[in-house]
């Protein structure tokens, strides 16, 4: 076994227990070896986060576990998101996104967020300006945020089915306030469906964050025909979605 499936292997392994400290350290490890922060992340981590969901719905692990694995992996994310995120270039558009109120899940969400801010990382070119608002956000944020940052996308995340309904409480906070047609509406999240998303009045539902950016990037793309920027997005999403196919 070469060191870096080693590493590969002792992430996993390391995010499944709960180990921060060692998922630390082999992802500095992983990236002074040259391994590329998206291997880590789809090939090791990812998989890993999803055994936990299989080993809580089993009755194999609890919440104390869930937890410990999420913060295992938070640690890890917080190292490789600058780095999947870095470019130099002008923002291609602006998103602001956010966990809506009463949900605390954020992993989903924050690689919504990695796709958004690196979908030029790897080409020459841009991302998104992304607005993080963080979890639990409650509707008036969401609206400030909207007149603070006039962005071309606003985009709830819900992870569970009682938090869903979030999404029509803070649409119509924003009708109310008159910014229901300035800004596009997308929503996305583990429980979230196409029809849901529609029976809300969402603009667009996105199943994973690679769906998610490629989206957003249509829509600034219809503006943006002509920027360099926009067509090396495109060109790099269709890399991330590769990376995520094969992971
Ligand atoms: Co919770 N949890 N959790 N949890 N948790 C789930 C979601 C659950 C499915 C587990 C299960 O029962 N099998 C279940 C929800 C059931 C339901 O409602 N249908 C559940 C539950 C019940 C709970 C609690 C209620 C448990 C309790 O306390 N009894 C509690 C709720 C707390 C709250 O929010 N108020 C709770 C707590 C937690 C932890 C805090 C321990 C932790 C969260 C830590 C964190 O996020 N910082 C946690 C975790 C880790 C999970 C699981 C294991 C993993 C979630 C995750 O990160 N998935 C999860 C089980 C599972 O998924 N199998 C579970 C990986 C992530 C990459 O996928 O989140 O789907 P996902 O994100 C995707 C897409 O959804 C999409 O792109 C992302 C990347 O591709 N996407 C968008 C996301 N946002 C988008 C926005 C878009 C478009 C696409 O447009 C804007």
């Amino acid at each position: 076994m070469s060191r870096e499936e080693e590493i590969r292997a002792s992430l996993f392994d390391d995010t499944l227990n709960g180990r921060a400290p060692e998922v630390k350290a082999a992802t500095v490890e992983g990236l002074a070896l040259g391994m590329d922060p998206m291997d880590i992340l789809f090939k090791a981590l990812i998989p890993s986060l999803e055994e936990v969901g299989r080993r809580f719905e089993k009755g194999d692990f609890f919440v104390p576990e869930m937890l410990m694995a999420a913060r295992a992996m938070q640690g890890a994310l917080t190292i490789l998101r600058p780095l999947i995120a870095e470019t130099g270039a002008q923002p291609v558009g602006r998103y602001v996104i956010g966990t809506v109120k009463g949900d605390i899940h954020d992993i989903g969400k924050n690689l919504v967020v990695i796709m958004l801010e690196g979908a030029g990382f790897m080409l020459e070119g841009a991302g998104f300006e992304v607005f993080d608002l963080g979890v639990n956000t409650p509707p008036e944020k969401f609206v400030e945020a909207v007149i603070a940052h006039q962005p071309d996308v606003l985009g709830f995340s819900a992870f569970l089915t009682t938090t869903m309904p979030m999404f029509k409480v803070n649409i119509d906070a924003l009708t109310k306030a008159g910014l229901r047609d300035k800004v596009h509406i997308a929503v996305g999240g583990a429980p979230v469906t196409e029809e849901y998303a529609k029976h809300v009045g969402a603009d667009s539902y996105a199943p994973d964050a690679s769906m998610a950016t490629r989206l957003a990037k249509q829509l600034v793309g219809a503006r943006n025909e002509a920027s360099e920027g926009a067509r090396a997005l495109e060109q790099a999403v269709k890399l991330i979605d590769e990376t995520l196919k094969k992971g």
